[in-house]
C-alpha cells in the first residue's frame, strides 16, 4: 500500500515537471541542463543542420523530427540506430565518449536528394 502511494506519488512529480517543461517540447523530456541539446530536421534534403558539435564527454541529446516521410537516424560509432516516423520528433541520448568526426545517415532510401543524407558529429577534446 505504501509502495502504491509512493509510486502514485513519483508519478504526479514527474508529470508535473513535464508540464512545467512544455513550451512546445515533447512532455516526455525533464528539462535538463545536464544535455547538450540540439533539434535536428530530417527530409530528403538531409539533415538540417547536418553538423553538431559537441565536447568530449557531454551527454548529448537530439531530437530529430522527419519532416517529409520515414528516415533513420544511423550513428554507427556510438551504436545508435533509430526510425524517424514522418512528423513524430524521436529523442536520442548519448554520452560522447571519444574525440573525433563521425557520419550519420539513413539507409532508407526516401528519392533523389537521399545522396545528401549524411551528416557529422565532431566530438572535440574539452
Ligand atoms: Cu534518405
Amino acid at each position: 500500500m505504501i509502495m502504491r502511494r509512493q509510486c502514485t506519488f513519483l508519478l504526479a512529480f514527474v508529470a508535473s515537471i513535464a508540464i512545467a517543461a512544455g513550451n512546445g517540447q515533447p512532455a516526455a523530456v525533464a528539462p535538463s541542463s545536464d544535455y547538450h541539446e540540439f533539434r535536428l530536421a530530417a527530409s530528403d534534403s538531409g539533415f538540417d543542420p547536418n553538423t553538431v558539435t559537441v565536447k568530449k564527454g557531454e551527454k548529448v541529446r537530439l531530437i530529430i523530427t522527419a519532416t517529409d516521410c520515414e528516415h533513420e537516424f544511423r550513428l554507427e560509432a556510438f551504436d545508435i540506430l533509430q526510425a524517424l516516423k514522418k512528423g513524430d520528433p524521436e529523442i536520442i541520448e548519448f554520452t560522447a565518449d571519444k574525440a573525433g568526426t563521425f557520419t550519420f545517415k539513413s539507409s532508407i532510401y526516401c528519392g533523389k536528394g537521399h545522396a545528401k543524407m549524411a551528416g557529422k558529429l565532431i566530438v572535440g577534446e574539452p
